[in-house]
């Protein structure tokens, strides 16, 4: 017998597993598997970057005869559909597994249910919902973009002691420092795209991309909100458009667009933010990171468009011209919990979850 206590741990393993290729993954998911038989993980994997082959296969492969009576720990419903991959589901079946342990049920609409429902009529026991919570967090940019049709959206920033945001006049100001500074870089990683406003754009002529060694590559779709598109030929946004990709959602008759175009850059004419975000979903993009400044900041709280808040505090106040914070650690939304606080260096950073009411276990 498995107790209840040995399926969370494995779980929690293949969970854990699965958040590597989290963002690596294009449109898909990124899952975890494990192969267990007799309290021995014969096989594990996650899907690979780019999306496929998906974690099953790869586990199964792993695991070769020993998966036949085994036990697949996934963290969603094997799928069940013929895509560039044939179904998950056949496979556990077709490789003897006798139980599969799922925590979510996939909403893919080619998928939800039926992956379960291949394996129960082929006799396998199946259980779900096991650390449902966990997986869901893990899942979170995929399953919003399949139940809500938009991507998943943190809002980042990073406030002074004096609960500043930058300062009028003078570019980009050092509020936190180096190692919360490669954190933002890691979250960018795990982003399919992050977007400025028109002002932070000119300000602070940031590269938005990712600077960490060995996954310079790795940077997200870049966007700017530049209603009359006035992002500079010579920014560094512009000048890079070629290498990763800038989108400016604005004015597409505005004065600049052809130059714009003809250097590479994107422009997208939206009404507004939950357009947007419904374009970002149709293009597969699950999640978006939303890195400044004050008037996005507000524009996307204010829509109720803000999945998670993730706020840095440095140490040092900026004083006489501060750009306030739009939010700040004592006045953030009531919807919001506190998930994780951690420090880099001499900053804090607390970050603050809306609770996802997409629940795709039945
Ligand atoms: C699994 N295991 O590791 C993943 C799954 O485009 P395709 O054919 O690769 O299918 C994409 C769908 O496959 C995706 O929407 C989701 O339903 C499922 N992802 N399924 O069995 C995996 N990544
Ligand atoms: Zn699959």
């Amino acid at each position: 017998m498995v107790s209840p206590t040995d399926d969370q741990r494995f779980m929690a393993e293949a969970i854990e597993l699965s958040r590597q290729n989290t963002g690596l993954t294009e449109t898909n998911p990124s899952v975890g598997c494990l192969i267990v038989r007799n309290g021995q993980v014969l096989g594990k994997a996650v899907t690979a970057v780019g999306g496929r082959p998906h974690a099953e296969t790869q586990a199964l492969a792993m695991a070769g005869d020993g998966a036949r009576g085994a036990t697949a720990y996934v963290t969603l419903e094997p799928c069940s559909h013929y895509g560039r991959t044939p179904p998950c589901a056949n496979a556990l079946v077709a490789a003897g597994i006798s139980r599969v342990v799922v925590s979510l049920k996939d909403p893919d609409p080619r998928v939800s249910g039926r992956g379960l429902a291949i394996l129960e009529e082929a006799g396998i026991e199946v259980v779900t919902g096991v650390l449902e919570d966990e997986a869901r967090d893990a899942l979170r940019a995929y399953l919003m973009r399949q139940v809500k049709a938009r991507p998943y959206v943190t809002l980042k920033l990073a406030v002074s002691a004096d609960g500043m945001i930058g300062k009028t006049g003078a570019g980009q100001v050092a509020i936190t420092g180096p190692l919360s500074r490669a954190q933002v870089h890691a979250m960018r990683v795990e982003m399919d795209a992050i977007l400025v406003g028109i002002g932070t754009a000119l300000a602070d002529d940031p590269e938005l991309t990712v600077r960490l060694p060995g996954l310079e590559h790795r940077s997200p779709l870049r966007i700017i909100l530049d209603r009359k598109l006035r992002l500079p030929l010579d920014s560094k946004l512009v000048r890079t458009a070629r290498q990763v990709p800038v989108m400016v959602v604005g004015d597409r008759f505005a004065e600049g667009a052809e130059a714009l175009k003809a250097a590479g850059v994107e422009i997208v004419d939206l009404p507004d933010l939950a357009s947007l975000l419904s374009e970002l979903a149709r293009r597969g993009l699950s999640s978006l990171l939303v890195e400044g400044g004050a008037e996005v900041a507000k524009a996307f709280l204010g829509a109720g468009l803000v999945d998670r808040i993730v706020l840095f505090e440095g140490p040092d106040a900026i004083g006489e011209g501060g750009i306030e914070t739009p939010v700040a650690q004592d006045d953030i939304p009531a919807e919001f919990n506190l998930v994780r606080r951690l420090s880099f260096g001499a900053d804090r950073c607390c970050e603050y979850e809306r609770k996802f009411e997409c629940s795709p276990v039945s």
